[in-house]
């Protein structure tokens, strides 16, 4: 077949009502294929029931930051949101989770990846940068150039800044980040303190299309559902900051 929609979601990080939402939403739309893009289940959502619905998509899927650290609580303590998910979840789920890749070509010129190519713990369409008020601001296509170095792609598609984007770069791919699925603002010390915001509670996916002409475009989506439960299942389970974020979309 042909492949001319595809959906991207990513950074769905456990929030099921969310992700059911976004499959609703594409459903409605149509598209050939959906794939996703990481950080799956980490969180104090729902990351058991995440997994399940998941595994039966059988989606294609790459592994983000999140997978690698909730695995790695097996041998040590990690991070709440790793370690909650740890807990949660089957030894058949963890399995599933570790033989996912870090990079997919799901369709010819079509490549999918986390962050960079060689750090899933980097963005590839912003830059921390503490000149910002945030820490944080729009990668320079020279950026995105050298970050994508070596990698021969029509449409490049990531995650894992949660901040949903676009950028064609000239001669080369278009770049999209979807957004993120499941949680729409953090904080996060790597490479300096940084908040990330998309100012609305919005579950996020990416349509990508090629067209008629060999070029490809993205339509960035943002779709509503019950974000007042899933905040409050995060105060449930005694994460106020992600109850916060999912409330406003704002860091
Ligand atoms: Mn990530």
């Amino acid at each position: 077949m042909h492949i001319m929609r595809i959906a991207i979601v990513s950074d769905i990080h456990g929030n099921l009502p969310a992700l059911d939402a976004v499959l609703a939403d594409i459903a409605r739309r149509g598209a050939d294929l959906t794939v996703n893009c990481g950080d799956l289940l980490s969180g104090p959502l729902w990351p058991r029931e995440t997994a399940q619905r998941l595994l039966a998509l059988n989606l294609p899927t790459i592994a983000g930051n999140h997978e690698r650290q909730l695995l790695a609580c097996a041998q040590q303590r990690g991070g709440d949101g790793d370690q909650y998910a740890f807990e949660q979840t089957t030894a058949e789920q963890r399995e599933w989770l570790a033989a996912l890749p870090a990079r997919l070509q799901p369709a010819p010129g079509v490549v999918m990846i986390h962050g960079r190519p060689d750090s899933d713990l980097d963005y590839l369409l912003d830059t921390v940068d503490a000149a910002e008020p945030s820490g944080v601001r729009l990668a320079t296509p020279e950026e995105v150039r050298q970050r994508l170095a070596g990698i021969d792609a029509e449409l490049v598609v990531c995650g894992h800044s949660h901040h949903p984007g676009m950028m064609q770069l000239p001669g080369g791919p278009l770049v999209v980040n979807a957004g993120s699925v499941g949680l729409p603002a953090f904080d996060d010390d790597h490479r300096g303190y940084h908040r990330m915001r998309n100012g609305s509670p919005h579950a996020r996916y990416a349509l990508c299309q090629r067209e008629g002409s060999g070029r490809w475009t993205a339509a960035l989506i943002a779709v509503a559902y019950d974000w007042d439960a899933a905040a409050e299942q995060a105060q449930r389970n005694g994460a106020a900051d992600w109850a916060a974020w999912l409330r406003s979309g704002w860091a």
